[in-house]
């Protein structure tokens, strides 16, 4: 019989011997690599992270103690053991489990993550309320060498260092993050991986000492204590001891033997500790050990291509190399994504003007301001989800100054199965408020090109953002033939009497089908495609407003605060009055997982949605 014929829960693992729990181990990868190759998902993370997942819930209490996985994208082999084998196969899909640890679904599961480097922060104050409330449980937080490079990591292990507090950080180190890991840290870690530093220096210390002609008890001693602080210099101890931390390790992650006995070990130690733990990403699974990037996310078996042409993400990469020929200045910036955002291309061709800063957003867009500064014109690229966590930079070092920075913010809108943590749907609202920027969504692979031209004249901060997937013919105009949208105007795309849809970005083209229903209807509508969501063109939008009395307005961003408050806040000033007008978008809730298409009918956001909305206005007005 099988481990895995029945569902687990943590407490079944814990009579198994060792040999069980490889042999659990492996049925769990089995089921892994079996199910994300149909259901899509965090394959090469999460296999890297089997014996990790079994000898933790082996060695500690959960829920009693706290697990807490980093970015969570790795803990599909924790899901499986904590009760929810069951449901694996719906892993990412709409109604089923997510494909991140998401508090709802199981009391295991200590906080919802999806972003990086929380753990250690949450860990911390879990550790801290544990410490108030007498609880000698344990927290343990389960970082990879990626996320350990964020500023926020660095702070949280500031304060664990200083406060004393018992924790666990186990740093599953395989040298990668999405891509291979970059950074000093990155480097600092695969020196001591590899050893060869450490050993070549040992040997030549041993060789003096050695060469020594009578070594009395003083100088031995002198010596020993001198290879000790010595080994301490050249192993990543020196880092995490240096913040209070008792490092231990590095230790192969893939024996559970090893794991269980060192886990069994620092558990009821005192104060911060760390584990360094090295893994391969993709184990067990040979095409994703061979390109643990490209295994990093999977897409779902079932998906189907709607068409093959090219994406934003693509047209955005290559336009930006186009540009970058001809103005030298151009210079692009990445968090850890180079892959994703579409910077490869720029990446090989002008590795001098790319930076991936490694995942710091933060540090991402008050860098570039800095190079703004210094006359050069960056574009971060980066996931509208992501763009949050720099919000002050972006207030701060970019706007508040006016420097002329460009935001690609890719995954704008619905995302579909990475789910809540991963929609691009606030970036209008958050971005609006912000004084001197111009933000813009492009409603076609031409128009990203435009706007992207278009920014690159401005001299003050730019948000262009456009959403995941593919534009809707099979070119895209080239950067020289494209034209800046100048001066800063809408698009009227239909000029009817009925009814007024003022879209933006993604929402334009089913706006366009919403209207050909309306006409195949007989009304008689027109369409806005605005183009700027700061500054509106005002002009356009009320000298079509005054005259038609029903009004909608679409976006894929959040309701509040949106495309469609802006429209309203400009009624409001103009004392434009027309009581018919539905704004749609996204409602206020955080927006579930599932595909794109699911999700966007979830709140009406396709032609049959803006025609059933529209004729509830063109009805009412009868
Ligand atoms: C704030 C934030 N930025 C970017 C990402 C996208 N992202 C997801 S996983 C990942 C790499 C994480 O690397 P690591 O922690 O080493 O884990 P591994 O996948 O190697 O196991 C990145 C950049 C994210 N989830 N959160």
């Amino acid at each position: 019989m099988r481990f895995l014929d029945r569902t687990l829960t943590p407490s079944d693992i814990k009579s198994l011997s060792i040999d069980d729990l490889e042999v659990l181990s492996h049925e769990i990868r089995e089921m892994i690599i079996s199910t994300v190759l149909k259901t899509g998902g965090h394959l090469a993370s999460s296999l890297g992270a089997v014996e990790l997942a079994v000898a933790l819930h082996y060695v500690f209490d959960s829920p009693a103690d706290r697990i807490i996985w980093d970015v969570g994208h790795q803990a599909y082999a924790h899901k499986i053991i904590t009760g929810r084998m069951d449901k694996f196969h719906t892993l990412r899909q709409l109604n089923g489990i997510s494909g991140f640890p998401h508090v709802s679904e199981s009391v295991h599961d200590a906080i919802t993550v999806g972003h990086s480097s929380t753990s250690i922060s949450a860990g911390l104050g879990m550790s801290a309320a544990k410490c108030l409330k007498n609880d000698p449980a344990n927290v343990i937080c389960v970082i990879g060498d990626g996320s350990m490079t964020a500023g926020m990591s660095f702070e949280a292990l500031n304060h664990a260092g200083d406060s004393k507090k018992r924790l666990i950080v186990i740093l599953n180190d395989n040298e990668m993050s999405i891509s291979p890991n970059v950074g000093a840290l990155s480097s600092f870690l695969s020196r001591k991986l590899s050893g060869k530093y450490f050993q070549e220096l040992r040997k030549e210390f041993g060789e003096f000492l050695k060469s020594l002609p009578k070594i009395g008890d003083d100088i031995y001693k002198f010596a020993k204590r001198s290879e000790e602080s010595f080994k301490t210099f050249v192993t990543p101890g020196m880092l995490f001891e240096a913040l209070n931390f008792d490092y231990f390790g590095p230790i192969n992650g893939h024996k559970l033997s090893h794991l269980v006995n060192i886990l069994n070990n620092i558990k009821n130690l005192e104060g911060p500790i760390l584990l360094h733990v090295t893994t391969k990403k993709g184990k067990g699974y040979r095409p994703a050990e061979e390109n643990p990037t490209a295994f990093h996310g999977v897409a779902p078996s079932t998906t189907e291509k709607t068409n093959n042409f090219p994406t934003y993400t693509k047209i955005f990469g290559s336009t930006l190399c186009q540009m970058a020929e001809n103005n030298e200045k151009i210079t692009a910036i990445t968090a850890a994504m180079p892959d994703g955002t579409g910077l490869l291309e720029f990446q090989s061709k002008f590795p001098k003007r790319f930076f991936d800063v490694g995942i710091a957003e933060q540090h991402a867009v008050t860098f570039s301001a800095g190079l703004s500064i210094e006359g050069f014109t960056p574009f971060v690229a980066i996931y509208s989800t992501f763009l949050q966590r720099a919000y002050d930079q972006v207030i701060h070092d970019v706007c508040l100054d006016g420097h002329h920075v460009i935001f690609a913010m890719d995954r704008g809108g619905i995302v579909g199965e990475d789910g809540p943590t991963h929609h691009g749907a606030f970036d209008l609202s958050y971005l609006r408020p912000i004084p001197n920027i111009t933000i813009m969504a492009p409603s076609s692979g031409d128009e990203l090109v435009r706007m992207l031209k278009t920014a690159e004249s401005m001299d003050s901060p730019v948000a262009i953002r456009y959403p995941r997937g593919n534009s809707e013919k099979e070119d895209f105009i080239s950067y020289d033939k494209a034209e800046a949208i100048s001066p800063l105007n809408a698009d009227l795309l239909k000029n009817g009497e009925d009814i007024l849809i003022i879209a933006i970005g993604s929402m334009v083209n089913p706006a366009k089908k919403a209207c050909q229903m309306l006409e195949e209807k007989g009304f008689s509508p027109s369409l806005i495609d605005a183009r700027f969501v700061k500054p509106l063109d005002e002009k356009m939008i009320c000298s079509m407003a005054e005259n038609i009395s029903n009004i909608i307005t679409i976006e894929e961003n959040a309701l509040i605060g949106g495309f469609g408050s802006a429209v309203l806040e400009l009624f409001a000033e103009k004392g434009i009055g027309s009581k018919n007008i539905i704004r749609m978008g996204i409602k206020d809730e955080f927006v579930t997982q599932g595909t794109p298409e699911e999700l966007k009918n979830l709140f009406d956001l396709n032609p049959e949605g803006i025609l059933k909305n529209a004729l509830k206005l063109l009805n009412n007005d009868k």
